[in-house]
Formats: C-alpha cells, structure tokens, sequence
C-alpha cells in the first residue's frame, strides 16, 4: 500500500543559517566583535583554529543566496541577526548599517516570496556583554529586550516569525559548563546562572513584542534542540540516568517557559550550585508564547555512571546505527517521538521544526560539477517522513526548516562538517547545489508528494 505524505498547503518549507556561521565580514559597516570572534581568534578553541571572518560571505553575496533559495522553491527562510551588527557595544548606540543589512536581506526575501524568520540569538553574544559578565549578569535580560524591540520596531512590519533564542541549552552547556564553546567557561556554579538569565532575556522580549506594533501581525516563540533520551537497560539506575538526562536537555527550558517550575532533578544534577529562584522571575519567564521551534538531530541512549559528573551517564554508542560526521546516530522514529512528547506534555501549539538535517562527508569540490550526497538525501526522506507521521498523530506541525541551506562554520569543527543542501567551495565561494538541496527542492514542489516514493 502506499502511503501519501500530503502535506498542509500552507506549509513553511524553509532552510536555516545563522548569523555567524555563514555572514563572514564580522566587522563590517561598524559592527562590533562578538564571544564568537574572540574565541574562534583564540588559538586550540576551533578545528585548525579556523574562524568566521569569512564563512560564506553572505553579508555580501546574499542577494545570490536568495536567488539560490528562489530556485529550491523555499517559501521561508530562518537566519538569526548578529546582535552587535545593530549595538557594536552591546548596549547604547544604535549602528544603523547593521539594521540596514537585515532589512536589504527581508527585502530581498519578499521579491522572491520567501517568508522571512528572523532568531534574535544565535549564540554570537557582543564581546562588550561578555566583558561585563554576558550571560552571568542579570542585567542582560534588560539588555536583549532593548536590542529585541530595535529589531521589532526595525523589520515587524515585514517579518511576522519571531524566535528569542536558538537552543539555550548549547548556550549553557557548552559555554559555561564544559567550555567547548564560547565563551568557554567551565563552571558548575555558571551553567545555572546562564540558564536562568537566557530565559529572562526570552521572557522580557516575548513581553516587550506584545507591546509592540510588530505584535500586530507576528508571532513570537522560542527554539530548543530535543533529544529524546532512551535507557541502556530497565535497570532503576538506568532509568533513573534517563530521567536526568531528559530533565536537563529537554524539560529545562520549556518547564519553566510552559509551567514556570524547573524540573526538580536540576537540584539533584548541580546539587548546592543550582539557586532558588524568585516567583517574579519564574512569572517573567512563563510568558505566553505563539509557537514552539524545535530542533531535532538525534537520540541518546543513557546508561548510569556514577563517574561522570554532574549527570551521572554517559552514551551508549550504537555500532550497527548509521552516524553523521558528528557521531550523531541517525534516528528518525524519534523525532516523532518528540515531536508527540512536546504535545502531550505541554499541550497541542503551533510547533515548528526549526531545524534538521545532516553532516555527512561531501567531496570538497564538485565533480562534473555535481555533489552527489545519497546519505543526506536518505536522512531528509525518512526525516520528513517522521515529521508527517506526527502531524497524522495530531501534532500541529506548521513548518520544516533544513538545516542548513549552506555549507557553513560548525563552531568549534571549523568547516569540518558540511551539512549544507547548497554546496560551498570555500576557496572561490562558488555555491553548487547538492543532490540533496533536488531532492528537498522536489519534496517542496509535491508538496511531500515525492516521499511516498
Ligand atoms: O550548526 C548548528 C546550529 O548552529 C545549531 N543547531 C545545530 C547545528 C548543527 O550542529
């Protein structure tokens, strides 16, 4: 029998970037440096200490990116604004230029009739901020709702998707807990402190766009990378490792956004690091929010170990999946999983999948002027094949967004991982589009007709 994978005709079929993974001239126009400059200028943080000064120079060819987007036949398109573009210090003085950037690239967007999703965060905090404390002082949540209603005074009459923040939980795991990322602090007693003013800094802005004109005719949420979290053994141990690790990555952010509680095993987790916070705070943060973003790129399965600290688990690799260049096993059935989880637990909203998508091993440069990448195209058909199944079970799935629509800066691996439909040559930035960016672009045209195939 074969099955149709029918999708809404008012489905967003997108592809995502972000700011300092693709924009290169960091600088430009006044622009001011953010933690991602110094960390990435800092020597051993990065794969052969490669940084974002130049990317996919998108800050200059993005017209030619909208045209390639234009071709896919996307309707909407999620890239994140570099906050000191618009605030060089981070607070203060407004630099035009950089406002002016965002509001060419929406333009641009509209010609063609691609929907533009604009992420205030995506991790490239002004170096400014940084100096005086970043995610750890209290006052940033005044600071990003200033810079947040710029940018809904700026583009809210043309960009109606809004998201605060892009995965709080990178943000703080990996910048103030194992410091594999910027700023590249390892401390127990930050991690709690950054996650807390991050959903601040959201709840402030989701409070401030209600007040404003951008409010009219937009909508506001937040995105957050699930994974959902599977046990090595029935054991009470392991179970029990499986409720830390789900309660740390996936409940942390959006119980206190949907019920304003952290979940308890957080104590449990940071022990006499994690603070009691005030019900003024936990009210700020649960604001009411229009959509939910969610990122999905893999599962876990965790077994208790009491060595690893502070969770107490560790992975269990599994030999016979099939893994991405990041070791990410490749498993769709879970993305229906969490996408059903998302429902059950905090009710039925308009979801979107913010991103997915795939890092596989691409040749360099194309052959015959063509990148053949079969694994890529096999991961966004059962992908997408999961995310149908569950809109079928009652999910309100509104929008798919790959990630990503380019070859891009993957942080701390350089440009070691490729996990774009759009092929780049970093050397000349010639732009090929792989045989995944077809094979998308044939899912959109049917809309999701061709996945029964
Ligand atoms: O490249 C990142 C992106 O910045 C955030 N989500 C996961 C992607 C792949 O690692």
């Amino acid at each position: 029998m074969t099955v149709s994978y029918a999708f809404p005709d008012d489905f967003l079929w997108g592809a995502a970037t972000s700011a300092y993974q693709i924009e290169g001239s960091p600088t430009a126009d006044g622009a001011g440096r953010s933690i991602w400059h110094r960390f990435s200028h800092t020597p051993d943080n990065t794969w052969l200490n490669e940084t974002g000064d130049v990317a996919c120079d998108h800050y200059r060819r993005y017209k030619d990116d909208v045209a390639i987007m234009s071709e896919l036949g996307l309707n909407a398109y999620r890239f994140s604004i570099a906050w000191g573009r618009i605030y060089p210090e981070g607070t203060g003085r407004i630099n035009k230029k950089g406002i002016d950037f965002y509001s060419r690239l929406v333009d641009e967007l509209l010609k063609k009739g691609i929907k533009p999703s604009a992420t205030l965060y995506h991790w490239d905090l002004p170096e400014a901020l940084d100096d005086r404390g970043g995610w750890l002082n209290r006052d940033i949540a005044d600071w990003f709702c200033d810079y947040a209603a710029t940018m809904f005074d700026a583009l809210g009459d043309r960009v109606n998707m809004w998201a605060t923040v892009n995965e709080p939980w990178v943000v703080t795991d990996g910048g103030y807990l194992s410091g594999v990322l910027a700023p590249g602090h390892a401390s127990l007693f930050e991690a709690p402190i950054a996650t807390h003013n991050l959903l601040r800094a959201h709840g402030s802005a989701v409070e401030r766009f209600r007040a404003s004109n951008a409010a009219k005719k937009g909508k506001i949420g937040i995105v957050v990378n699930l994974e959902p979290k599977y046990p090595a053994s029935q054991s009470a141990e392991d179970l029990d490792a499986v409720r830390r690790a789900d309660a740390y990555m996936n409940r942390q952010y959006l119980d206190p956004v949907f019920t304003g509680k952290y979940p308890a095993e957080l104590r449990e987790i940071f022990g006499e690091a994690w603070p009691e916070w005030s019900d003024e705070d936990m009210r700020l943060i649960k604001q009411p929010i229009d959509f939910l973003g969610v990122n999905y790129y893999t599962r876990k399965i965790e077994r208790y170990d009491a060595e690893r600290l502070p969770l107490r688990l560790k992975a269990v690799p599994q030999p016979d999946s099939i893994t991405t260049e990041t070791r990410w096993e490749v498993y769709p059935e879970a993305l229906t999983r969490i996408l059903l989880w998302v429902k059950e637990r905090y009710g039925k909203l308009p979801v979107y999948i913010t991103e997915n998508g795939a890092a596989f091993y691409d040749a360099p440069h194309p052959i015959d002027g063509k990148i053949e990448d079969p694994l890529r195209v096999e991961y966004y058909r059962q992908h997408l094949r999961a995310a149908h199944e569950a809109m079928k079970q009652g999910v309100d799935l509104r929008g798919y967004f790959a990630w990503s629509l380019l070859d891009n800066y993957e942080w701390s691996h350089g440009y070691s991982k490729r996990f774009g439909l759009v092929h780049v040559d970093y050397s000349t930035q010639q732009r090929t589009i792989k045989s995944s960016g077809r094979y998308y672009a044939s899912v959109i045209e049917t809309n999701g007709g061709v996945l029964s195939r």
